[in-house]
């Protein structure tokens, strides 16, 4: 034992693991004093990944109960969107807590998203440099599959508000791509495609959906504003890799949530608005709306042979899939499965059986089965309904399901704030006219208003029925009053047994949507970036200093804790500067900032990593910079000067 009777032999714990950490970077930075600098820091060795790579605890039972003692890992990464707050956010579970927000469509001082100049190319600018947008709404995530399960590489988000997509690296859970999708508003649901239709051998993700929700004229022309028939909504294929936008489809109605079938065949997008209403009363005036189901292999065929128009400016290929146009099964590239009332949410059951679209407007839940719809394409099926095989009458507001590995349903009750847990062979049974089945499982309270439910693995063949996260929209007395604002509530269950148990509540900053709980696993992180990946980077000391051309200055820099290299640089009022920090700390977690007084700059570098920044200065004087993270013992010290000369 140390003398703060902390156990010094176990270098498993964070605290001692932390101890040592800052310990030896403080002897590195120390000696590092000066010229010694990059000598010094070559000696310390980059930390292996930490990613661990175990089983999760859960299945030895470790976190019984949802407890995560202090220095415990968790079991799950929980990827939350995070609404109008434009970022992604990242829990652990069962512990819910806060592990990461991923800046995306928002900008954020902390990390320097939105202000270095790597991140605004990826944001997308205008001419004159500034971020073509700074806002989003992001509702869905969504991971790539290899072999029906996730597989780490990437993850995929929607933007509602300026209809962009935008895809996270699993490796260092940043964002490295953002597209912006033609021809649509209220881009809403996506879900990548878990396995190719065509070629057997491709068995993972190499498309994404994209549905959306809001009518517009195509071509989207003042002239058509009032003109209710050039309205319309497109289906969305995006490429996995390329992030290019493949080719769209026309529909009726409109598109809301998306599910992937396992074989690759088909997409399922729910749809609450057949009747093409501009206004909720007559978006409510059917009794019945529809799942629409996209066969993917032939659209493709339908794109390969040309049978396709351009709406607009847009060169992406469209295809009609209007119900008009595909009323013979045997061509048709779309099936209407009619389904009541304004449903919200389609979900693909983990044996890739059942499609479940939840009511919303109605009390039921309508099951699909997937076989069937194929066979509806086939024409062995007389009518699109006939592909219902139940529809459970579950309680008031359903909106989201989740599953277990039990054939277990889970759905998210918005109006009677409760999470429903049914049974789905017991559902079909009670359709066939088994009135003794017994469908509802049980109940449980949520607080309150849930939207989104999601279960552990729940979205891949691998779900294991572990647990359940409800993300509820509204908190009231759940936690400490903030003012009018209420943080959000998300509740975590344990669906391992018959009944449900409520294990805890955690906040989440407003307004997340949905999540995905991936078991630990299966995201392996990088923890030391490469220099190399960065055609910028100032890899030696003599790359260092200022360079001018005309008035275009470039200010090469280099941070080993505590200094920057070169502390002091010379620049004139006007110019164009571009600051390039390359930060050469090989340790794992040591990030600098930059933060440059007055002028609007703020970022970090990691381990190995290289940003960079333009800006022109406004005023002559001199202006600090310095570290605005928190990296050794000589943190406050670490800085230097900017001189503008007037
Ligand atoms: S939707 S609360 Cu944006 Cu995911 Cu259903
Ligand atoms: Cu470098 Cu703080
Ligand atoms: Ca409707």
């Amino acid at each position: 034992m140390s003398e703060d009777n902390r156990p010094t032999d176990d270098e498993s714990t964070p605290e001692t693991g932390r101890r040592k950490f800052l310990n030896s970077t403080a002897v590195v930075g120390l000696a590092g004093a000066g010229l010694g600098l990059l000598s010094a820091c070559s000696k310390s060795e980059p930390t292996p990944a930490a990613a661990p790579q175990a089983k999760p605890a859960a299945e030895t039972n470790a976190h019984a109960k949802g407890e995560v003692k202090p220095g415990q890992l968790d079991d799950y990464y929980m990827l939350s969107s995070g609404g109008h707050s434009g970022e992604v956010r990242i829990y652990g579970v069962p512990s819910g807590r806060t592990l990461k927000r991923i800046p995306v469509f928002n900008i954020d001082p902390m990390s320097g998203w939105g202000i270095t100049n790597e991140s605004k190319k990826i944001i997308g600018t205008r001419p004159d440099g500034s971020l073509k947008y700074r806002t989003g709404d992001t509702h869905h995530v969504h991971g790539s599959y290899a072999d029906g399960t996730y597989d780490g590489k990437y993850f995929w988000v929607n933007d509602k508000l300026n209809n962009r997509m935008a895809r996270i690296r699993g490796d260092y859970l940043e964002c490295d791509k953002i597209i912006e999708i033609p021809n649509v508003q209220g881009f809403h649901g996506i879900f990548p495609d878990k396995r190719d239709p065509v070629d057997a051998s491709i068995n993972h993700t190499t498309r994404v959906f994209c549905g959306a929700e809001f009518h517009v004229p195509l071509p989207n022309k003042t002239s058509n504003a009032k003109d209710f028939a050039t309205y319309g909504c497109l289906l969305t294929c995006v490429d996995a890799e390329s992030m290019a936008v493949r080719w769209q489809v026309r529909i009726d109605g409109n598109m809301d949530l998306c599910a992937t079938s396992y074989d690759g065949k088909l997409a399922a997008l729910n749809c609450y608005n057949t009747e093409n209403g501009q206004v909720y009363t007559d978006m409510m005036s059917a009794e019945r709306d529809a799942c629409v189901f996209f066969n993917v292999e032939r659209i493709e065929a339908a794109v390969k042979a040309g049978k396709t128009k351009t709406i607009g400016d847009s060169k992406v290929p469209v295809v009609d899939g209007t119900k008009a146009a595909n009323s013979d099964p045997k061509t048709a590239l779309t099936c209407y499965v009619p389904v009541p009332k304004n449903p919200h949410g389609v979900n693909i059951t983990p044996d890739g059986k059942y499609y479940v679209c939840a009511g919303k407007l109605s009390p039921t839940a309508t099951v699909i089965q997937h076989d069937l719809v194929l066979k509806w394409f086939n024409g062995e099926l007389k009518e699109p309904r006939d592909a219902v095989v139940a529809e459970p009458e579950i309680g008031l507001g359903p909106l989201h399901t989740g599953f277990d590995n039990r054939g277990n349903a889970y759905t998210s009750l918005f109006l009677d704030s409760q999470v429903v847990k049914w049974n789905i062979e017991k559902a079909i049974a009670h359709f066939k006219g088994d009135k003794q089945a017994q469908v509802v499982v049980d109940r449980i309270d949520v607080h309150y208003q849930p939207g989104h439910g999601y279960t552990s693995m729940g979205e891949t063949k691998e779900a294991d029925g572990l647990y359940f996260n409800s993300g509820n929209k509204f908190s009231k007395d759940r936690f400490l009053p903030v003012g009018p604002l209420h943080v959000e509530t998300e509740q975590l269950i344990d669906i391992s047994g018959d009944k449900m148990v409520l294990l805890h509540d955690h906040t989440a900053h407003p307004e997340p949507h949905d999540a995905i709980i991936v078991r630990r696993d299966k995201i392996k992180t990088k923890q030391i970036y490469t220099m190399e990946d960065s055609p910028i980077a100032v890899k030696a000391f003599e790359e260092a200093g200022v360079e001018r051309k005309g008035n275009k200055v470039t200010v090469r820099l280099m941070s080993v804790a505590p200094a920057f290299t070169p502390n002091e640089f010379t620049v004139k009022k006007g110019d164009e500067v571009t600051i390039i920090l390359t930060n050469h700390d090989k340790v794992e977690d040591l990030h600098h900032g930059f933060g440059l007084e007055g002028q609007d700059i703020c970022f970090i570098v990691g381990p190995q990593e290289t940003r960079s920044v333009t800006f022109k200065p406004e005023r002559a004087g001199v202006f600090w910079y310095y570290c605005t993270h928190f990296c050794h013992a000589l943190h406050l010290e670490m800085r230097g000067r900017m001189i503008v000369e007037g």
